[in-house]
């Protein structure tokens, strides 16, 4: 049996449409639930990924403009090599996290169709900037589009596997951070990715990303979306960035 999950998209649009089987879905729910997240190879087509990488590149000059209008007005923010925001800025953006043909995957594994937060571009070109261990959020999940090859050399995301199910409800969402090294956990798994893979991390799960010490770059896509009901931490959550 089938069911129409569509991982590329349309013919009319020069791509390539593909429906994935219902066990295949089934496992990918099953994994995602007790590990919080998964890995789906080969998820967006040839050209997609070229949309993705040209308008990312388009929109992160804009932004980065001296007389960016965008300086004065919050989002979109750049933070050295990571752009949020990205929807406002370029429509292709605002319809790829609003009606992406990803939806209807990540619809399955929150089991409701998820609201959408923000799109970020996580650069990682000359920077070597790394990402300390965090959660995104409480009640929602994000995907992670791989717009170049992914590995620990160039600074792939690293995934706590199950940390999603010890999250306590009591606030502590965001108390993680430099000083936290997971490195050398037994469930730290590095998400080794090519072009055109995701990964799908439940909000909940801790992950982070190591330095960039190859010359390659590894740059990402990535939207995050939150569930409808509102989060059920006691208090709200603290407004510090952490970048990811
Ligand atoms: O791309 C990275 O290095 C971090 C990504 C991240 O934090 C996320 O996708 O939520
Ligand atoms: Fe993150």
């Amino acid at each position: 049996m089938t069911r129409p999950i569509v991982c590329g998209a349309v013919e009319e649009r020069n791509l390539v449409e593909m429906t994935m089987k219902s066990s295949e879905i089934d496992r990918l729910k099953s994994d995602f639930h007790r590990d919080g997240y998964v890995i789906v190879r080969d998820f967006i087509s040839p050209e997609v990924l070229t949309e993705l990488r040209e308008h990312a590149h388009s929109a992160l000059q804009r932004v980065r403009s001296k007389d960016s209008k965008y300086n004065k007005h919050g989002l979109p923010q750049l933070h050295g090599n990571v752009a949020k925001g990205l929807e406002r800025l370029d429509d292709y953006f605002k319809d790829f996290i609003i009606d992406g043909l990803h939806l209807a995957l990540l619809t399955e594994l929150l089991d409701e169709t998820p609201t959408p937060a923000t799109v970020g571009y996580f650069c990682k070109e000359e920077a070597e900037d790394e990402i300390h261990p965090h959660r995104d959020g409480d009640n929602g999940l994000t995907i992670w589009f791989a717009l170049d090859a992914a590995s620990p050399d160039n600074g792939c995301v690293y995934f706590l596997q199950g940390s999603h199910l010890r999250l306590k409800h009591s606030g502590r969402l965001f108390r993680l951070g430099k000083s936290q090294d997971f490195s050398a956990d037994p469930n730290a798994v590095a998400a080794i990715l090519d072009p055109g893979d995701v990964s799908i991390h439940n909000s909940k799960t801790i992950h982070w990303s190591g330095k960039n010490k190859s010359g390659r770059p590894r740059r990402a896509i990535n939207c995050f979306y939150q569930k409808k009901r509102v989060s059920t931490l006691q208090k709200p959550l603290l407004k510090r960035d952490f970048r990811g």
